[in-house]
């Protein structure tokens, strides 16, 4: 008889646990004193590797400031439990709820199970690594005759997985421009996207559509929808919120954030040498075989006679146009110089190309992207961008962070997959023009 109000009471701590960590907060203008404490707190349903709450924006701040100099952070995006409010009313923040149910938006990304892929066009859904690998071989099959070429693997993971890419276009002259998705596990709408441009480049290309079909014949591309497929299969499997690669690190946590794993300015700011950050720079530049994929990947095109002019690296979330560099804020000097900005030195142009991808995108869908310096959002060194600029024959190389500004964050509904992708192909079709116009 005694028993029944105590499993009421258990039964309703249990629902109360089962909430923990399920919404995100905002936080504007944060001391960086308080937005450390607040990156501290506890948060055991949050899935993240520490047992720390989950910081979405600025993505990874765990122990160090992102924003070197800085006293203060301008947003801060947090998903966490009773435990962070609790922290906030001692620091005297205001928590604003920006996201009231994360599990339920995820959950809302996944078709049903008894769902047939047919029913709905590719692009209407996310899809599993394997998914998207076999739609990449039909786009082969389907547009061979445009010159597209299947690339099965660029190089295998540390599970074991390839990481398969696609070529398009048929240039005489042998220029390329890269494009890369999925390097961050979570970000869904980077590969969705990816596949979306790919399809649409091909399909414009054997129609004859202009500009598509004339970019074309001027500029291969070579696209990688998934740089990440250890991680990306993860966020399937097990923890929607996983970031990094599936690497075992030597303290028996998991994982090194590819976005600070290339050989430009690696380890210094934004970067963290703790293994289970969500931010760790891995035990040197290039140390995983994805980042390492697209070094011989350069390397090899290179070698074959191959100008590779510029390139994209697509994320998510902040409708963000990221320019060079990332390594280092505008308003500081570069090394050896006495006075800033530290910019480099084709800057008026890659602001340029920011700029008019920026009007592409806000003809097309009326949504306005930010175009600024990638360390302006934070400083973090090792990024894909930067070292694809330092790779580049135009020494071009830019950040794209798609939907959307932080309403859904990491869990942008499937129905905003076709938008995003139109938006982005305008953008990604001036940007292919300007290559274009660069050309020797
Ligand atoms: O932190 C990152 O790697 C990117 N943001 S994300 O939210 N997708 O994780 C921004 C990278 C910008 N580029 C450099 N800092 N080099
Ligand atoms: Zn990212």
């Amino acid at each position: 008889m005694s028993r029944a109000p105590v499993m009421g009471a258990t039964l309703l701590l249990l629902a109360v646990l089962a909430d923990a960590g399920n919404v995100v907060y905002s936080f504007t203008d944060v001391a960086a004193a308080h937005a450390a404490k607040l990156a501290e707190v506890r948060c055991a349903a949050c899935g993240t590797e520490d047992g720390k709450v989950d910081v979405w924006h600025p993505d990874g701040f765990s122990r160090e400031s992102v924003h070197p100099g800085s006293t203060s952070i301008r947003l801060l995006e947090i998903r966490g439990g009773d435990e962070l409010l609790q922290m906030a009313r001692e620091l005297g923040l205001t928590a604003r709820i920006k996201l009231g149910d994360v599990r339920g938006a995820a959950a809302k990304q996944v078709p049903p199970a008894n769902h047939t892929a047919s029913a709905r066009g590719f692009h209407d859904e996310y899809h599993t690594m394997s998914e998207i690998a076999s739609q990449m071989y039909s786009y082969y099959q389907q547009y061979v005759g445009t010159g597209v070429e299947y690339v099965d693997s660029i190089g295998s993971t540390n599970d074991g997985a390839a990481i398969p890419a696609l070529r398009l276009g048929r240039s005489t002259r042998k220029n390329m421009v890269f494009l890369q998705c999925g390097a961050h596990a979570r970000e869904w709408i980077s590969p969705a996207t990816c596949m979306y441009v790919v399809e649409k480049l091909l399909s414009d290309q054997q129609s004859g559509r202009e500009p598509a079909a004339t970019l074309l014949n001027a500029v291969e591309v070579f696209v990688v929808p998934v740089l990440n497929p250890d991680g990306y299969r993860y966020t399937w499997s097990t923890n929607r919120m996983w970031r990094k690669n599936r690497r075992s690190n030597a303290d028996g946590s998991f994982g090194v954030d590819l976005n600070r794993n290339y050989d430009d300015h690696w380890g210094r700011c934004g970067s963290s040498a703790v293994p289970s950050s969500d931010t760790y720079r891995g035990t040197g530049p290039f140390s995983e075989p994805e980042t390492r994929a697209v070094e011989r990947l350069f390397a090899d095109y290179k070698a074959a006679g191959y100008r590779i002019q510029a390139g994209i690296d697509v994320h998510a979330y902040g409708q963000l146009i990221l320019r060079p560099y990332g390594w280092i804020l505008p308003t500081e000097p570069c090394p050896g110089e006495s006075s800033p900005p530290c910019v480099p030195p084709n800057e008026h142009i890659l602001a340029r190309f920011g700029e008019d991808m920026k009007s592409a995108i806000r003809e097309e869908s009326g949504k306005v992207y930010t175009s600024e310096h990638a360390a302006e959002l934070y400083c973090a060194a090792g990024g894909a961008d930067d070292w694809i600029a330092t790779e580049t024959m135009q020494a071009n190389g830019f950040c794209l962070e798609l939907r959307d500004t932080g309403n859904y964050g990491f869990v942008l509904p499937a129905s905003e997959i076709v938008p995003t992708g139109q938006e982005i192909y305008k953008a990604l079709l001036s940007y292919l023009g300007g290559v274009v116009d660069g050309l020797e």
